[in-house]
């Protein structure tokens, strides 16, 4: 009797609220999972995470916009949505957005009884010939280049692969079923095809060698970022779904890509972790072009329905505020 007396005061005090004010101090993460490259997973870990990944794509839609609309969908259509006006990229709140869309995206592939965690395409390592990439592998990845087939508009169709068969609902935040397209850019002048000149790691280098969290962004996000995006999505062609950023969702592999942009911020972070991990800079758009209000940690990230709104300050740390993980 004594000791459940105890055990109900002891119980008592260290009921803490769940989710105290988002400003308080941050909550503790003492067994960070480990994030991995899609080229050193072993085989079962891939095909665990395809599995998943496939399960989202016939998911409902939490969103409940559009009846044919799925989980997946959702990405897609919350990302456009949030992109016009643009809220989510061309300044700091980038990456503190695409980390945390990465995590409901991760915690939906778990959802769907996923046991590992996001995982990143190194397409700095892959980028001497990206069509070589691991990723591409029509059986332990996500199948490759699209093709004309006459049956997808002009877009060119992926035709191996575990997403052959899939038909993402949006183009933007339009109806506009489609099959998954892919539309790498050719190798010229001597330079590798997909683009991959431009995230080479001499490239890499510069983006890195920016000292403000805001040049670091702004070098990543409109260098390696961008190119990664144009050189698999067909550039200014934009026949992949990669290529056009309010459909770039749309193709699974825009979570890997998006957790290796997640993991360079990181690497970037830990190159003086006291100074950078919670480095934020810059300043809002705003739908005239003119500069906006400073950025702050205190700031929301609007989710739009897909999980709660999250705030910049609990995405900054990876093994803190509402993550707890590490590469
Ligand atoms: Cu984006």
């Amino acid at each position: 009797m004594k000791f459940l007396q105890l055990a109900t005061l002891i119980g008592a005090a260290l009921a803490l609220p769940s989710d105290p004010d988002p400003l308080s101090p941050r909550q503790t993460c003492t067994s960070p999972k480990l994030r991995k490259s899609w080229s050193k997973a072993t085989s079962a870990e891939k095909t665990a995470y395809l599995h998943a990944a496939v399960c989202v794509t016939t998911k409902s839609s939490r969103l409940k916009n559009n009846a044919n609309a799925t989980l997946h969908d959702d990405f897609a259509y919350v990302h456009a949505l949030l992109s016009s006006p643009q809220k989510i990229h061309d300044f700091a709140g980038f990456l503190p957005w695409h980390r945390f869309f990465v995590q409901v995206y991760e915690k939906a592939l778990q959802e769907c009884g996923y046991p590992g965690t996001a995982m990143y395409w190194d397409w700095v390592a892959d980028s001497p010939a990206p069509s070589k990439a691991k990723v591409w592998d029509s059986v332990t990845g996500f199948g490759g280049n699209g093709v004309s087939t006459g049956d997808n508009g002009p877009r060119l169709r992926v035709i191996d692969g575990p997403f052959k068969d899939f038909r993402p609902l949006y183009w933007n935040t339009d109806v506009s079923p489609h099959w998954l397209s892919r539309d790498w850019l050719p190798a010229q002048n001597g330079e590798p095809e997909i683009s991959g000149a431009n995230y080479s790691p001499a490239r890499m280098a510069e983006v890195n060698a920016q000292t403000t969290f805001d040049g670091f962004r702004q070098a990543l996000e409109s260098g390696p970022h961008a190119a990664v995006h144009g050189g698999v999505g067909g550039g200014g062609r934009g026949l992949g779904d990669l290529g056009f950023q309010n459909a770039s969702p749309n193709d699974p592999l825009f979570f890997l890509h998006h957790t290796q942009v997640d993991r360079l911020w990181w690497l970037w972070q830990q190159q003086d972790p006291q100074t950078r991990t919670f480095a934020y800079n810059g300043f809002h758009n705003t739908q005239d072009g003119s500069q906006g209000p400073t950025v702050m940690l205190s700031d929301i990230l609007p989710m739009a329905g897909l999980a709660p709104d999250g705030i910049v300050k609990d995405y900054m740390d990876v093994k803190g505020g509402k993550l707890c993980y590490t590469y």
